[in-house]
């Protein structure tokens, strides 16, 4: 059973989380590094933050060599702004000929560090996919560097966790709530749908600017990653049928149905009492169709049925207790994550027979349970469970392929690297390989060797 010839095996990451090095080259803070110095408040589990992270910035060279002994022919990973743009103000080298200081002037240090690492992941035959937009940046999309070598372009990193967690539950950076207990103050009821509406058209117009200008020469593909959960109606009744379906409405529609269909899903104007505000005639040319592909990063399944009150999640109640009382699947270090791979498959058919676009799943992956408290590490890299997930996840996306005729074109494991999980701090690891901390060394772990083995019997292209 192979996969598509150009089909994307690989690792994915995100900027913050592990590059460190937060003053860098002109570095300036994005809203993660605010967030987690906050001193007023207490934002992340363990106290905290991206600073040192896994010290990429300046381990990338040896990351890139971990990537290829585990036999990817891809790399997921995102840029952070704040090394992009030149926030401080000023420097000489940013004014033009004529002394003009420029908008958003480019910071020649920060580039250079995405350009070594992007020609260098070429050079060992690991396709770069570039996602522009992981949380921790000001909003200023701009493709004008790096198109030479990435053909594979990703707007924004699900737009439903920036905009509920940020902006609704106050989770998640800049922490804004209606919650009497979260500061700043905000307005949950309101202000996701506000952030949610301007990230559909910021990717839009970063689409477009994509496609316009630089794709007829460039040659590659743009579109947007969603986080999805397979929602799977509770019992049989028509209320949690209708549940599980104002749940993906809620995750996944709010962003998907304006962007492949034209329109906001309509059990979403009621669950948010109107919140929604509407795009005009030229936005929405622009919006529809936007996105070259179906970008998915999933972890997990929920079984729905009516009667929740939270507007973020469809006015619905979610759980992993079957109505007989067993456990819809294996549990992991988190709350909101079991392993239940027919799941997916499910998944990836509603995906496929919604939106009839290309799947690329573009993160999937399992943080085994106390992993954190395993001694010595040379135990901890016995990672059976995540083995375990990797089997049933890969053998459902190979199921939805072949039994069911879904196209799905990659799969990006979550993630390269044990890192800093934002709210979670570096208390929950997701890596296949296992960082320590007190010497940034890095252990493959086994369920790395699961996988590379699963890319090589699925490549077509050897
Ligand atoms: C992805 O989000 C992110 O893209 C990635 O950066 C992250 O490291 C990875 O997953 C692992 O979490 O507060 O109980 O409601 C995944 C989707 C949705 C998972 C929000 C955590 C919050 C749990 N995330 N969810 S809860």
């Amino acid at each position: 059973m192979l996969l598509s010839k150009d089909f994307l095996f690989g690792f994915a990451t995100a900027a913050y989380q592990i590059e460190g090095s937060p003053a860098a080259d002109n570095r300036t803070p994005s809203v993660w590094d605010t967030f987690t110095h906050d001193t007023q408040a207490h934002h992340i589990a363990d106290n905290s933050s991206g600073d040192e992270a896994t010290d990429h910035y300046k381990l990338w060279k040896e990351d890139i060599q971990l990537i290829k002994s585990y036999g990817a022919n891809a790399y997921r990973f995102s840029v952070s702004w704040s090394r992009i743009i030149d926030f401080t103000g000023g420097a000489a080298s940013n004014s033009d000929a004529q002394g003009q200081s420029q908008r958003d002037p480019p910071n020649k240090a920060g580039i250079q560090f995405y350009r070594n690492l992007i020609e260098e992941l070429v050079k060992e035959g690991i396709a770069p996919c570039l996602t522009l937009f992981h949380w921790d940046s000001p909003q200023v999309l701009e493709d004008r560097e790096f198109g030479d070598l990435v053909k594979h372009w990703i707007t924004l990193n699900e737009p439903w966790c920036y905009a509920s967690l940020g902006y609704g539950y106050g989770v998640h950076a800049p922490g804004r709530s209606s919650d009497r207990a979260k500061s700043p103050k905000g307005d949950s009821a309101l202000e996701p749908y506000i952030v949610g509406h301007n990230l559909i058209l910021a990717h839009a117009y970063a689409a477009k600017a994509y496609r316009e200008e630089f794709a007829p020469t460039q040659g590659g593909t743009i579109g947007v990653t969603l986080d999805s959960v397979s929602y799977i109606p509770y019992d049989d009744t028509p209320e949690s049928k209708a549940a599980a379906q104002r749940a993906y409405d809620a995750r996944t529609g709010w962003f998907a149905d304006p962007i492949y269909k034209g329109h906001y899903p309509a059990s979403l104007h009621s669950v948010s009492n109107n919140a929604l505000p509407s795009f005009t005639e030229e936005e929405l040319a622009v919006v529809k169709g936007s996105s070259d592909f179906f970008g998915l990063n999933t972890y997990t399944s929920n079984l729905v049925r009516d009667g929740g009150s939270d507007p973020l999640n469809g006015k619905t109640k979610t759980t992993f207790v079957r109505p007989d009382g067993t456990e819809l699947g294996m549990k992991s270090h988190v709350p909101w994550l079991q392993s239940y791979p027919e799941g997916f498959r499910l998944l990836l058919n509603y995906l496929w027979k919604t939106y009839q676009k290309p799947i690329f799943v573009t993160e999937n992956g399992f943080p085994v349970k106390n992993e954190n408290s395993i001694q010595p590490i040379e135990e901890a890299v016995h990672d059976t469970d995540r083995i375990e997930y990797f089997r049933g996840y890969t053998n459902a996306l190979l199921e939805a392929v072949n039994k069911d005729g879904v196209d799905v074109r990659s799969y990006f494991a979550w993630s390269l690297l044990d890192n800093f999980e934002w709210a979670d701090g570096y208390k929950t690891r997701f890596g296949v390989t296992y960082v320590d901390y007190k010497t940034m060394k890095r252990y493959p772990k086994d369920s790395v060797w699961f996988l590379k083995e699963w890319f090589e019997k699925h490549s077509s292209a050897h």
